[in-house]
């Protein structure tokens, strides 16, 4: 009985662990990327971006945000997100309610985005800049929006840290593009913080980190011949 109970309390803890644990390996992973932001925004550790990751897999591209502390009552109608440029002859102009009314934010084509409501998620949105071309459907020139369902397939508050933790699948973005992140006010549209811009990997260095070991194994095969 207590070997039963302690199998039980194991796989109990187990569930709870991989229920918790942050989508993309952070910590171990070659696929992936961090830039700091340093600490520039005075009116809440909120809204500070500390720093931004990127990360992708064979199904996603990964994206996290930490913060200076998590977002409570007071950030109401706050927006955390990562937008994304992926097409440089098109995009969201500063005009648009959903891209901060900055310069360097114009010409936006995806957006990945969690709003709050007191404190809390209220929902959490893919958007994409619909140019004709690609998935999605019309208005021409205005957002595709596809809604995250269930928000938690997509977007979680991080476990391992201070922040939040988004993905898309890598088959709906090019293999090559920019992002920044930001945390802006719906509805003033002005950003509290916002990071420096940061790339994807060179397609080249991708393809190598990509093919990896066996890559490496043929080469040393082929010397040896
Ligand atoms: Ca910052
Ligand atoms: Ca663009
Ligand atoms: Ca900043």
């Amino acid at each position: 009985m207590a070997r039963f109970t302690l199998a039980w309390a194991l796989a109990v803890l187990l569930c709870v662990s991989l229920a918790n644990a942050d989508w993309f390996d952070w910590t171990n992973s070659v696929h992936k990327s961090f830039k700091a932001d340093p600490d520039d925004y005075a009116g809440g550790d909120a809204k500070e971006i500390v720093g931004l990751w990127w990360g992708r897999d064979d199904t996603y591209d990964y994206f996290r945000m930490d913060l200076g502390a998590l977002p409570t009552l007071g950030d109401y109608a706050d927006v955390y997100g990562i937008y994304i440029y992926s097409n440089p002859s098109d995009g969201a102009p500063v005009s648009n309610a959903y891209v901060p009314d900055d310069p360097i934010f114009a010409g936006t084509d995806q957006i990945v985005a969690t709003y709050l409501t007191f404190g809390s998620v209220s929902s959490s949105h893919l958007q994409d800049w619909y140019d004709g071309s690609g998935p999605g459907g019309g208005p021409m020139g205005g957002w595709y929006d596809t809604n995250f369902t269930p928000i938690g397939d997509y977007f979680q508050q991080l476990t391992s840290g201070i922040g939040y933790e988004w993905r898309i699948p890598t088959s709906s973005l090019p293999l090559d593009y920019g992002f920044r992140g930001t945390t802006f006010n719906f509805g003033a549209q002005t950003s509290y913080d916002i990071t420096d811009w940061d790339d994807t990997p060179e397609p080249s260095t991708w393809a190598l980190l990509a093919l990896g070991l066996p890559a490496i194994v043929w080469y040393r095969r082929r010397q040896m011949k």
